[in-house]
């Protein structure tokens, strides 16, 4: 019995919550039937996948998501979009622990827009914190993933050990969340239709761009099946996508 690997991420899922109470007076964001929560029996030990979603006036959606399959995989995936009236980054966090061998550290804000102001203003300051977690930071090729959409050149981005995890990744979760959480309180909504417009737009984009190149669409259809997979991608994940059978239309 190896207790502590199965929980790997819940002190960051409990961190999560807990700041985001302190924030933000939540709502709950409703998720589709049947997505919130499922059990398989398929892989070699059994494998839930549990999540939430939020929202409150400075956050339209709050998503999280926890995989825990025991010793074969432990992941936590979130995603914050703000409202459109903020032009911020999303944050995103994806945390995979396979086994006790390969644990895949990712972690930014994800830059809606790439112009020279935009990123100045948003990603910046977070250069200060990145620099104190060089060992998380390792510069790994994207393989499903093109780095310069979406991503900011002060990712967190690790393969690491478990005790790692523990140690400098949770302080570095901690740290880049309560930044996130300053930025946002510190912003200036927009007020030209115009501007938020664009930001919704640049967000349904990122839907669409993460539907089609989220690496674990085949994660998914192993433990929970391909139809269910495909429900959670195109309905609660990146639900902002149009498939591309739709599109084609
Ligand atoms: C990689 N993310 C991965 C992989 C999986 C997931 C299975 C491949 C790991 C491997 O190489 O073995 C898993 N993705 C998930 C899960 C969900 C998901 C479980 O969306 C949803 C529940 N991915 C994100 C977010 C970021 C992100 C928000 O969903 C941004 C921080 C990044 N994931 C990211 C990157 C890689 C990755 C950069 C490496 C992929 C590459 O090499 O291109």
């Amino acid at each position: 019995m190896k207790k502590p690997l199965e929980t790997m991420y819940t002190p960051f899922l409990e961190h999560l919550e807990a700041v985001l109470h302190q924030h933000f007076s939540l709502q709950q964001r409703p998720i589709p039937a049947g997505l919130a929560h499922r059990v398989s029996d398929r892989g070699r030990s059994p494998a839930t996948i549990q999540s939430w979603c939020y929202q409150c006036p400075e956050l339209r959606k709050i998503r999280y998501t926890y995989i825990d399959a025991g010793e074969a995989s432990q992941i936590l995936n979130s995603v914050i979009y703000p409202s459109h009236h903020y032009d911020l980054p999303l944050l995103g966090v994806d945390f995979l622990s396979f086994g006790k061998v390969k644990n895949l550290i990712v972690m930014d804000f994800q830059p809606l827009f790439q112009d020279a102001a935009y990123l100045d203003k948003y990603i910046t300051p977070l250069k200060a914190l990145h620099d104190q977690y060089p060992d998380l930071s390792q510069n790994l090729e994207m393989k499903s993933y093109d780095a310069n959409q979406y991503f900011s050149k002060y990712l967190l981005f690790a393969k690491t050990d478990a005790e790692t995890v523990k140690t400098r990744v949770f302080e570095a979760f901690k740290d880049y969340l309560q930044l996130y959480f300053e930025m946002l309180e510190a912003a200036q909504p927009l007020t030209d239709p115009a501007e938020i417009e664009q930001v919704n737009q640049a967000q349904k984009d990122y839907d669409q761009y993460s539907a089609e190149r989220d690496p674990a669409s085949g994660l998914f259809s192993s433990y929970f099946g391909h139809d269910w997979s495909e429900r959670f991608l195109h309905e609660f994940l990146f639900e902002d996508a149009v498939p591309l059978v739709a599109a084609a239309r």
